[in-house]
């Protein structure tokens, strides 16, 4: 596979928690060198600039911090990851995680019109399954995955075209679970690979059995890559921590896979905060792996078929 459509989408939204820096991400990627790493790659790579939120009025919220602008911002993203799709492969420059909300509701309606099932792959150390009502912290990063799914108490968020079918999602890398968002999880079939899991199979055997179950659906698949997935000590440019995550290859063999398959069909690169990095490794990293998925290799092999 070579000479796909590459759109680069920078969505610096910083509202999904209070520590701030993530709106430096778009321009960390650029500044890494997404774009020549792509077209390198065979690729053709159109930078559409960075996405806006739409107008909105900033409220008070008891618990929830920034509701009324990370709900611009799923509306305005919602939007631009749409059409991207109708154009090529959307790469969704963040941000925080509050953006698959919308990045995912545009990937849902798309493939809707396309008449296909939409399956999301979530590389994070967290679910982000939380509802308005359960999270805690009251940081709306921690709960796309709820919205999607068509959790309660997500109102004034744009209405869903479906409910994401939680046999539609894969969750890999999992080892920092609220307590309600165990239980929410325990009674879905969302597909739950924490890193016990991966220590004891390793990362290729569930993502695997994920990506037999998108090739037989012919889905389309979002992939939503979280720099916490991968282990602080290599990847520390991140406020949420979490020691004993994925290694580098374990990224990389990952990115890879969903290169070879063929079914990735939209790219989130979320939660890098360049405010936090050392000289520049981690949003270099982020590059790398990107790379990985569209087709960067040391030597060719025989692709599975799936
Ligand atoms: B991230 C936590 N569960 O709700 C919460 O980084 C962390 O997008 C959420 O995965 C982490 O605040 C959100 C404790
Ligand atoms: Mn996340
Ligand atoms: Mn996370
Ligand atoms: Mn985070």
């Amino acid at each position: 596979m070579s000479g796909q459509n590459c759109i680069l989408l920078g969505a610096p939204l910083d509202s999904g928690k209070r520590r701030l820096g993530c709106l430096m991400g778009p321009d960390a990627y650029r500044t890494a060198g997404l774009a020549g790493a792509l077209t390198d790659l065979g690729h053709s790579v159109t930078d559409r600039g960075n996405v806006a939120p739409a107008p909105f009025t900033p409220g008070q919220h008891p618990k929830l911090h920034a509701l009324e602008e990370t709900i611009a911002w799923t509306h305005s993203l919602a939007e631009a990851t749409q059409a991207a799709l109708q154009d090529g492969t959307p790469i969704i420059m963040g941000g925080d995680h509050a953006l698959a909300s919308g990045t995912v509701l545009g990937a849902m309606r798309h493939a809707q019109a396309q008449e296909r099932p939409l399956f999301v792959l979530w590389l994070d150390a967290h679910s982000d399954f939380h509802t308005p009502e359960s999270t805690d912290s009251g940081n709306l990063h921690g709960t796309p995955l709820g919205y999607v799914t068509g959790r309660e108490g997500f109102d004034a968020f744009p209405d869903l075209p479906y409910p994401l079918p939680h046999d539609n999602i894969a969750i890999i890398g999992l080892r920092s679970v609220d307590a309600a968002e165990r239980a929410a999880l325990q009674e879905t079939t969302i597909q739950r690979v924490d890193m016990r899991e991966i220590d004891e199979t390793g990362i290729a055997t569930p993502l695997n059995t994920f990506l037999e179950k998108v090739a037989a659906a012919n889905g389309m698949l979002h992939v939503s890559l979280d720099v916490d997935f991968l282990d602080p000590s290599v990847a520390p440019a991140v406020g949420t921590t979490v020691p004993g995550g994925a290694t580098v290859r374990e990224g990389h063999l990952v990115m890879e896979m969903l290169h070879d398959s063929g079914l990735m069909t939209s790219l989130d690169l979320v939660e890098l905060n360049p405010f936090l990095d050392e000289r520049g490794r981690t949003a270099q990293l982020m590059v790398d792996l990107a790379a990985s998925a569209f087709g960067r290799r040391v030597f060719d092999r025989p692709t599975r078929a799936y």
